[in-house]
Parts: C-alpha cells; structure tokens; sequence
C-alpha cells in the first residue's frame, strides 16, 4: 500500500509571499526526491479558475452577497479537492497549496464578519474533512504586504482585484483572524515571521516542512 503523501498549505494576508514560497517549497522538496504538485486557491481546477474570474475581476462580482462569496470559494475547493489534492495524496504525493480553508475562515469570518464556526462547519462539508498536515502561516504587517503587491502588480502591469481593494480594517482583521486560528490550532499552523528576507522565512518553512514530510 501507498503511504499518503503529505498536504501542507500557505496562508498569510496579502503579499506575504505565498506563492514565491509554494514555489521555493515545492522546489526543495522536489530536489530532495518527493514528488511534489502545487495547487491554488481559488483556483486549481477548470471550475475553480472560471469561479476565480468572477471573485476577482469580473465586474459581475462588484455586489456579491457575503454568503455568496463563502459558497463560491467553497465550491472552487470542493472540486480541488476531490479532482487535484486527495487523488495525489492517496498516490504518496505532497501537495502544496496556496491558500485552503483558513483563508475561508480568515476573510469571509473574522474579516467579512459571518459566522466563524458556522464557516468552519461549512468547511468540513467542502472539504470532506480534509485537513492540512501543515499550514504555514505567513505573518506580515498588511500595508507592508501591499507594498509588495505594488511593487510586483507594476511590474506585471496588473491592478488590484476586488478583495485586494476591500479597506486596510478589513485586512487588519484577516491577519488579525489568521493569529487567533494559529492559537486555536498551534500544532498544525505554524507562524513564520515574513517581514525578513525570502532566505530566512525559506529557512524557517524548510524546516517545519521537512519535519513533516519525514514523520
Ligand atoms: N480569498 C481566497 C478569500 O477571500 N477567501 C478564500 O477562501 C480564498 C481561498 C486570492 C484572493 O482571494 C481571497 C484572498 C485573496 O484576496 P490571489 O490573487 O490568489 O487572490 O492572491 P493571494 O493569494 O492573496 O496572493 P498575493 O498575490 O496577494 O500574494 P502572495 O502570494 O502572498 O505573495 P507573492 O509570493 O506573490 O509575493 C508578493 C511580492 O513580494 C515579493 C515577491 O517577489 C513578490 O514580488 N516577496 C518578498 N519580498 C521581500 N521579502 C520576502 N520575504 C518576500 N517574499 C515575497
């Protein structure tokens, strides 16, 4: 029999670096001879990349119901999971993806203000009780994060998206929302200090990843 491959998820406010170090992650595990896929969220799947058009920068998601936006990023991670993440796993696959259900918890809970266990309830459901071996937490003061994403959306030429341009009370409150669920669940979200360069936090993922993919 297969030994399952491990899920390790990246989570943090914007900017903080996830997907640079989704990549860098998969990259060191790879050359350490895992076998390894990437994944993200929304997205990831040909449902979820349509769905992350119209949460992101469809002028038909300006005005969309709180409750609807919960059900639409649920639905994008319903289809990962059952198409992408759990088929891997069960072939001794790592998977590492950029955002999972504590992004869910993070905005559309403690920021958007619906109902937190509620959404964990309804996370149970999309998700078929899945949950992360690991979740690294990218922790970052949020206008520092947005300094970054300026400096990369002027390079890509690209602008903010809807969530992007919600108020900086709002993305106080993810982050803040991040660092009550890493008190709510210390061992499996590990909080990694992002403010420091991409050596150093590399540094620190390696070593919580490696932990994890050896046990
Ligand atoms: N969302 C998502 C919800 O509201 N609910 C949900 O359930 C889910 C799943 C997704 C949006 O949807 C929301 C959250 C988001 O608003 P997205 O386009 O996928 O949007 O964007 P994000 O996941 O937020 O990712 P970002 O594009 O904001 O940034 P990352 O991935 O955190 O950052 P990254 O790696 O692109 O880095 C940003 C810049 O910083 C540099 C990089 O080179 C890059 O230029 N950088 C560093 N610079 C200095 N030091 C470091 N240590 C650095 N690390 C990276």
């Amino acid at each position: 029999m297969k030994i399952r491959g491990r899920f390790i998820t990246l989570e943090g406010p914007e900017g903080s670096g996830k997907s640079t170090h989704a990549r860098l992650l998969a990259a060191q595990l790879q050359a350490a001879g895992h076998s390894v896929i990437t994944a993200r969220e929304p997205g990831g799947t040909p449902v979820g990349e349509a769905v992350r058009r119209l949460l992101q920068h469809d002028a038909g998601g300006e005005g969309m119901a709180a409750e609807t936006e919960i059900f639409l990023f649920m639905a994008c991670r319903a289809q990962l999971v059952r198409q992408v993440i759990s088929p891997a796993l069960a072939e001794g696959v790592c998977v590492i993806c950029d955002r999972f259900a504590d992004s869910t918890t993070a905005y559309q809970g403690y920021a958007r203000g619906c109902d937190v266990e509620t959404i964990l309830t309804l996370s149970n459901l999309a998700t078929g009780d899945l949950t992360p071996d690991l979740t690294i937490l990218l922790d970052l003061d949020v206008k520092a994060g947005f300094e970054r994403l300026h400096q990369r959306n002027l390079s890509r030429g690209v602008e903010k998206d809807r969530i992007e341009r919600e108020t900086l009370c709002f993305h106080e409150r993810v982050r803040a929302g991040y660092l009550d669920l890493a008190r709510r669940w210390p061992q499996r979200i590990r909080v990694v200090d992002a403010a420091r360069d991409e050596d150093a936090v590399q540094a620190d993922i390696w070593e919580l990843a490696q932990h994890v993919v050896e046990t």
